[in-house]
Protein backbone atom coordinates (compact mmCIF):
# COMPACT_ATOMS: atom_id res chain seq x y z
CA UNK A 1 0.00 0.00 0.00
CA UNK A 2 0.95 3.43 -0.68
CA UNK A 3 2.42 5.24 1.92
CA UNK A 4 2.57 8.70 2.64
CA UNK A 5 6.41 9.94 3.90
CA UNK A 6 5.89 13.39 2.87
CA UNK A 7 3.11 15.78 4.01
CA UNK A 8 3.66 19.65 2.70
CA UNK A 9 1.24 22.56 3.62
CA UNK A 10 0.87 24.16 -0.21
CA UNK A 11 -1.65 26.93 0.53
CA UNK A 12 -4.85 28.59 1.20
CA UNK A 13 -6.63 29.91 -1.85
CA UNK A 14 -10.09 31.56 -2.92
CA UNK A 15 -9.84 30.37 -6.40
CA UNK A 16 -7.93 27.17 -7.72
CA UNK A 17 -6.11 29.41 -10.27
CA UNK A 18 -4.06 31.43 -7.11
CA UNK A 19 -2.08 27.90 -6.29
CA UNK A 20 0.74 28.03 -7.99
CA UNK A 21 3.33 25.15 -8.85
CA UNK A 22 0.21 23.03 -8.38
CA UNK A 23 0.50 20.63 -11.98
CA UNK A 24 0.24 17.63 -9.96
CA UNK A 25 -2.85 14.68 -9.45
CA UNK A 26 -5.38 15.85 -7.00
CA UNK A 27 -7.70 14.82 -4.69
CA UNK A 28 -10.80 16.88 -3.69
CA UNK A 29 -13.16 16.45 -0.35
CA UNK A 30 -15.83 18.56 -0.39
CA UNK A 31 -19.10 18.12 1.94
CA UNK A 32 -21.11 19.93 4.33
CA UNK A 33 -19.95 21.39 7.01
CA UNK A 34 -18.61 19.68 10.22
CA UNK A 35 -18.75 16.14 8.30
CA UNK A 36 -15.43 15.35 9.22
CA UNK A 37 -13.17 16.27 5.95
CA UNK A 38 -10.32 18.17 7.88
CA UNK A 39 -10.30 15.14 10.59
CA UNK A 40 -10.21 12.83 7.48
CA UNK A 41 -7.20 14.43 5.97
CA UNK A 42 -5.47 14.56 8.64
CA UNK A 43 -6.04 10.48 9.05
CA UNK A 44 -4.94 9.82 5.83
CA UNK A 45 -1.79 12.19 5.80
CA UNK A 46 -0.82 10.83 9.84
CA UNK A 47 -0.32 14.56 10.25
CA UNK A 48 -2.47 17.05 11.54
CA UNK A 49 -2.13 19.60 8.50
CA UNK A 50 -5.75 20.15 8.48
CA UNK A 51 -7.24 22.51 11.30
CA UNK A 52 -10.96 20.96 12.38
CA UNK A 53 -12.68 22.10 14.83
CA UNK A 54 -16.74 21.12 16.85
CA UNK A 55 -17.60 23.69 15.34
CA UNK A 56 -19.22 23.96 11.69
CA UNK A 57 -17.39 26.34 9.41
CA UNK A 58 -14.13 25.65 9.91
CA UNK A 59 -12.35 25.55 6.67
CA UNK A 60 -13.07 28.65 4.36
CA UNK A 61 -10.64 28.19 1.62
CA UNK A 62 -9.09 25.79 -0.45
CA UNK A 63 -6.31 24.30 1.40
CA UNK A 64 -3.64 22.54 -0.69
CA UNK A 65 -1.62 19.48 0.93
CA UNK A 66 1.02 18.27 -1.34
CA UNK A 67 1.75 14.58 -0.41
CA UNK A 68 4.87 12.88 -1.52
CA UNK A 69 5.88 15.66 -4.14
CA UNK A 70 3.56 13.33 -6.50
CA UNK A 71 -0.17 14.87 -5.77
CA UNK A 72 -2.58 17.22 -3.74
CA UNK A 73 -4.94 16.62 -1.15
CA UNK A 74 -7.16 19.81 -1.00
CA UNK A 75 -9.52 20.37 1.45
CA UNK A 76 -12.52 22.33 1.30
CA UNK A 77 -14.85 24.60 3.00
CA UNK A 78 -18.09 23.09 3.94
CA UNK A 79 -21.52 24.12 2.33
CA UNK A 80 -24.68 24.48 4.27
CA UNK A 81 -23.44 26.04 7.59
CA UNK A 82 -27.08 27.82 8.03
CA UNK A 83 -25.35 29.68 11.57
CA UNK A 84 -22.85 31.08 9.63
CA UNK A 85 -23.26 35.18 8.40
CA UNK A 86 -24.44 35.58 4.83
CA UNK A 87 -21.04 37.02 3.86
CA UNK A 88 -19.43 34.68 4.89
CA UNK A 89 -21.84 31.63 3.22
CA UNK A 90 -21.40 33.64 0.40
CA UNK A 91 -17.71 33.23 0.14
CA UNK A 92 -17.63 29.62 0.91
CA UNK A 93 -20.25 29.08 -1.95
CA UNK A 94 -17.98 31.22 -3.90
CA UNK A 95 -14.73 29.59 -3.21
CA UNK A 96 -16.69 25.31 -3.72
CA UNK A 97 -17.94 26.48 -7.11
CA UNK A 98 -14.83 28.10 -8.59
CA UNK A 99 -13.23 24.77 -7.39
CA UNK A 100 -15.63 22.60 -9.16
CA UNK A 101 -15.64 24.49 -12.22
CA UNK A 102 -11.88 24.13 -12.59
CA UNK A 103 -11.73 20.74 -13.69
CA UNK A 104 -7.77 20.67 -14.16
CA UNK A 105 -6.13 17.47 -12.49
CA UNK A 106 -8.92 15.97 -10.20
CA UNK A 107 -8.56 12.24 -9.86
CA UNK A 108 -11.16 12.10 -7.77
CA UNK A 109 -13.77 14.84 -5.97
CA UNK A 110 -14.51 12.72 -2.87
CA UNK A 111 -17.94 13.48 -1.50
CA UNK A 112 -18.66 12.93 2.23
CA UNK A 113 -21.67 12.95 4.09
CA UNK A 114 -21.72 12.17 7.36
CA UNK A 115 -22.93 8.64 8.12
CA UNK A 116 -26.13 9.98 10.46
CA UNK A 117 -27.73 12.56 8.14
CA UNK A 118 -26.62 11.31 4.58
CA UNK A 119 -27.83 12.76 1.11
CA UNK A 120 -29.36 16.11 2.49
CA UNK A 121 -30.78 18.24 -0.50
CA UNK A 122 -27.46 20.20 -0.88
CA UNK A 123 -25.89 16.66 -0.80
CA UNK A 124 -28.16 15.70 -3.62
CA UNK A 125 -27.36 18.75 -5.44
CA UNK A 126 -23.89 18.28 -5.31
CA UNK A 127 -23.80 14.93 -6.68
CA UNK A 128 -26.41 15.76 -9.32
CA UNK A 129 -24.51 18.31 -10.66
CA UNK A 130 -21.33 16.96 -10.30
CA UNK A 131 -22.22 13.99 -12.30
CA UNK A 132 -23.94 15.99 -15.10
CA UNK A 133 -20.55 17.79 -15.03
CA UNK A 134 -18.81 13.95 -15.48
CA UNK A 135 -16.25 14.70 -12.33
CA UNK A 136 -14.92 11.70 -10.93
CA UNK A 137 -16.77 11.44 -7.78
CA UNK A 138 -16.99 8.49 -4.72
CA UNK A 139 -19.16 8.96 -2.16
CA UNK A 140 -17.52 8.57 1.78
CA UNK A 141 -19.63 8.13 4.76
CA UNK A 142 -17.92 9.62 7.84
CA UNK A 143 -18.30 9.14 11.46
CA UNK A 144 -19.38 5.43 11.21
CA UNK A 145 -18.15 5.05 14.68
CA UNK A 146 -21.53 7.17 15.56
CA UNK A 147 -23.76 3.88 14.29
CA UNK A 148 -25.03 0.63 15.74
CA UNK A 149 -25.27 -2.42 13.45
CA UNK A 150 -28.89 -1.99 12.74
CA UNK A 151 -28.60 2.03 11.67
CA UNK A 152 -25.37 1.05 9.71
CA UNK A 153 -27.77 -1.91 8.01
CA UNK A 154 -30.62 1.08 7.33
CA UNK A 155 -27.53 3.07 6.20
CA UNK A 156 -26.15 0.60 3.42
CA UNK A 157 -30.13 0.15 2.16
CA UNK A 158 -30.51 3.91 1.52
CA UNK A 159 -27.07 3.86 -0.39
CA UNK A 160 -28.03 1.27 -2.80
CA UNK A 161 -31.90 2.68 -3.39
CA UNK A 162 -30.43 6.57 -3.77
CA UNK A 163 -27.67 4.95 -6.07
CA UNK A 164 -29.73 3.14 -7.91
CA UNK A 165 -32.16 6.28 -8.78
CA UNK A 166 -29.10 8.60 -9.31
CA UNK A 167 -26.27 6.26 -11.11
CA UNK A 168 -26.09 3.98 -13.89
CA UNK A 169 -22.87 2.92 -12.66
CA UNK A 170 -22.61 3.14 -8.62
CA UNK A 171 -19.43 5.34 -7.82
CA UNK A 172 -16.87 3.91 -5.26
CA UNK A 173 -18.21 3.59 -1.51
CA UNK A 174 -16.25 4.45 1.23
CA UNK A 175 -17.31 4.20 5.45
CA UNK A 176 -15.15 6.16 7.47
CA UNK A 177 -14.09 6.68 11.36
CA UNK A 178 -10.90 9.36 12.53
CA UNK A 179 -12.35 8.08 15.86
CA UNK A 180 -11.57 4.42 15.29
CA UNK A 181 -9.30 4.93 12.57
CA UNK A 182 -11.43 3.08 9.73
CA UNK A 183 -11.47 3.31 5.79
CA UNK A 184 -7.88 5.21 5.50
CA UNK A 185 -5.73 1.50 4.13
CA UNK A 186 -9.07 1.66 1.38
CA UNK A 187 -8.96 5.07 0.78
CA UNK A 188 -5.17 5.12 0.25
CA UNK A 189 -5.21 1.94 -2.17
CA UNK A 190 -7.82 3.91 -3.74
CA UNK A 191 -6.42 6.86 -4.30
CA UNK A 192 -2.72 4.58 -5.40
CA UNK A 193 -5.04 3.27 -8.29
CA UNK A 194 -6.35 6.24 -9.55
CA UNK A 195 -2.51 7.66 -9.86
CA UNK A 196 -1.49 4.86 -12.00
CA UNK A 197 -3.95 4.95 -14.39
N1 LIG B 1 -17.05 10.57 16.21
C1 LIG B 1 -16.39 11.10 15.18
N2 LIG B 1 -16.17 12.43 15.13
C2 LIG B 1 -15.51 12.93 14.06
C3 LIG B 1 -15.03 12.09 13.01
N3 LIG B 1 -14.44 12.89 12.09
C4 LIG B 1 -14.55 14.15 12.55
N4 LIG B 1 -15.18 14.20 13.72
C5 LIG B 1 -15.48 15.42 14.53
O1 LIG B 1 -16.36 16.25 13.77
C6 LIG B 1 -16.06 17.62 13.99
C7 LIG B 1 -15.80 18.32 12.67
O2 LIG B 1 -14.61 17.82 12.09
P1 LIG B 1 -13.83 18.63 10.95
O3 LIG B 1 -12.81 17.69 10.41
O4 LIG B 1 -13.38 19.95 11.43
O5 LIG B 1 -15.01 18.82 9.88
P2 LIG B 1 -14.98 19.63 8.51
O6 LIG B 1 -15.85 18.86 7.56
O7 LIG B 1 -13.60 19.90 8.06
O8 LIG B 1 -15.73 20.98 8.92
P3 LIG B 1 -15.71 22.42 8.18
O9 LIG B 1 -14.29 22.78 7.89
O10 LIG B 1 -16.37 23.31 9.15
O11 LIG B 1 -16.52 22.24 6.93
C8 LIG B 1 -14.86 17.64 14.94
O12 LIG B 1 -15.35 17.83 16.24
C9 LIG B 1 -14.25 16.26 14.77
O13 LIG B 1 -13.57 15.82 15.91
C10 LIG B 1 -15.26 10.68 13.11
O14 LIG B 1 -14.89 9.85 12.26
N5 LIG B 1 -15.94 10.24 14.22
MG1 LIG C 1 -12.64 21.62 7.61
Amino acid sequence: MMEINKVLYHGSFLHPSDAKNKSLPEFGFIGRSNTGKSSLINMLTGHKVAKTSATPGKTQTLNYFKINDAFFLVDLPGYGYAKASKAVLKKIDHVIESYLNHGSLLRCLFILMDSRHPFTPKDEDLIIESVKNKLPISLIFTKIDKLNQSELHKLNNIIDSWCAMVFTEKPNIFFTSTVKQKGRKELLEFMEFLLKE
